[in-house]
This record gives C-alpha cells, sequence and structure tokens, in this order.
C-alpha cells in the first residue's frame, strides 16, 4: 500500500531538514519503505480537507490504505512497530526505546523549540534577554543530563533506534550552538546520526523541495 506524508510546499527552513517531515522521512528511509509526499501551502494546511488529516492544520500526516496518523512522534513509532530496524525485539529494550522517543519529544524538545520560536517571535519584546538566559539554562540542564547518560556509547541503548532517530532529531536545530559544542559526546552523537545513509536519503529529499520550489 502507498504511504503519502505531508510537507511544507516552501519550508521556512530553507531545505535545513528541521521540519518535522524530516524524522518521518528517516523513519521511512531507515526501514527501507518507499513513501510519497503531499506538498501544502500555510493556507492548504489550514484547510478543511488537511484539518481533517491533522486537526491543528500542521505537517507532517501520513497515510496509508485507510489509516490517517499526525504527530510525528506517533507516526515514527508506527513506522518502528510495523517494520523491522527501528525497534528492539526484545520486550524490555523496545520499551526503553519508546520511553527514549518519549523523551526526546517530551523533555529534550520543548525547551529547544521554544527558543528557536522566542527567537523569531519575541526578540522586540523588553523581557526578551531574560527569557532567552531561562530557555537556555534549560536546555544546558537538560543536555547535561543527557550527556552524562549516553557517555562515550554510540547510542542511547545499545543499537540504533527510534529513539536516537528523535533525539537527533531534536538535537539538530542546536548543531553549531555552544549549547552542543560544550557536550562533544552530543555533537558526536549527531554527527553519527547525520551520517547513516537513510537520514542523508532523507535530507536530500526534502532539500531537493525547497530547492525546487525556489528555482521554478
Ligand atoms: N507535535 C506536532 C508533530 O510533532 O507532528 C507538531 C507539528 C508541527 O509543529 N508542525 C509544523 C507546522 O505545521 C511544522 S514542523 N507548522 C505550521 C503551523 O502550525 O501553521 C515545525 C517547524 C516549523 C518551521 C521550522 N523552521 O523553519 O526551521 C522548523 C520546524
Amino acid at each position: 500500500m502507498t504511504i503519502t506524508i505531508t510537507a511544507f510546499e516552501r519550508s521556512p527552513d530553507r531545505g535545513k531538514g528541521l521540519a518535522r517531515d524530516m524524522r518521518v522521512r528517516w523513519a521511512l528511509e531507515e526501514v527501507g519503505q518507499p513513501y510519497e509526499v503531499r506538498l501544502l501551502s500555510f493556507k492548504a494546511m489550514k484547510e478543511a480537507a488537511h484539518l481533517a488529516l491533522q486537526p491543528f492544520g500542521q505537517i507532517p500526516t501520513y497515510e496509508e490504505g485507510d489509516l490517517a496518523l499526525f504527530e510525528s512522534g506517533a507516526i515514527v513509532l508506527h513506522i518502528g512497530e510495523r517494520h523491522g530496524g527501528l525497534l528492539p525485539d526484545d520486550a524490555n529494550a523496545r520499551a526503553r526505546a519508546i520511553t527514549w522517543m518519549f523523551a526526546a519529544l517530551n523533555t529534550v524538545e520543548p525547551p529547544i523549540f521554544d527558543r528557536a520560536l522566542a527567537t523569531i517571535l519575541e526578540r522586540d519584546e523588553p523581557w526578551y534577554d531574560q527569557r532567552l538566559r531561562f530557555l537556555e539554562d534549560s536546555i544546558r540542564k537538560r543536555l547535561a543530563h543527557l550527556s552524562r547518560r549516553l557517555g562515550d556509547a554510540d547510542w542511547l541503548d545499545g543499537a540504533f533506534s527510534a529513539g536516537d532517530l528523535l533525539m537527533v532529531s531534536v538535537l539538530l536545530r542546536l548543531k553549531g550552538s555552544d549549547m552542543l559544542d560544550e557536550h562533544p559526546n552530543l555533537s558526536a552523537y549527531v554527527a553519527r546520526g547525520e551520517a547513516r545513509p537513510a537520514y542523508k536519503r532523507a535530507f536530500d529529499a526534502q532539500l531537493a523541495v525547497f530547492t525546487a520550489a525556489s528555482t521554478g
């Protein structure tokens, strides 16, 4: 059955791979599933047809036969459960990998994403510097704990899993920042994720969308 996901017609990140369709593309590449992409304008994302798939009018979504999903984490979990390569077979190891998926999305991503939003939307507010300091402190606390847990391991819990896929996806937004560079093991972890052939295929595919939109 054909898998169709949705993505920005023209991503505001200009093809840097930071929009959340990237993690879904990466997961599909890891498990070797072909997929199609329906590109959406910001206007189309808020229209009834898309709202029926994604109640908040966002990307990404996932359709396969009569199954329609939204939320990038739920989509990656579904892909990991349906296909081999992203979740361990051992039940306890699988539960731990899923725990890391939640940790990436619920514990590590929020201050990182809020900081990114603040730098775009709140820059002119009188309290901007204070807010930025607070968010950067929060990020630094999370990274310090994550770095300590990762230690000198390649991945968070044994073999590469959907937990690593989401954690690397979340940390990529900090690439090149002091906050990430303060932890060489985390920078190396992100680089290991980016070096995976599946990541590269996914990255190139989303970049091709931006390039086509800019030249077309
Ligand atoms: N929790 C949902 C999920 O994980 O699927 C969140 C989905 C979400 O935030 N989607 C964003 C969206 O559709 C795109 S990814 N936004 C449009 C809207 O809400 O109207 C977030 C994002 C946007 C832009 C950049 N960027 O430019 O760097 C990066 C990430």
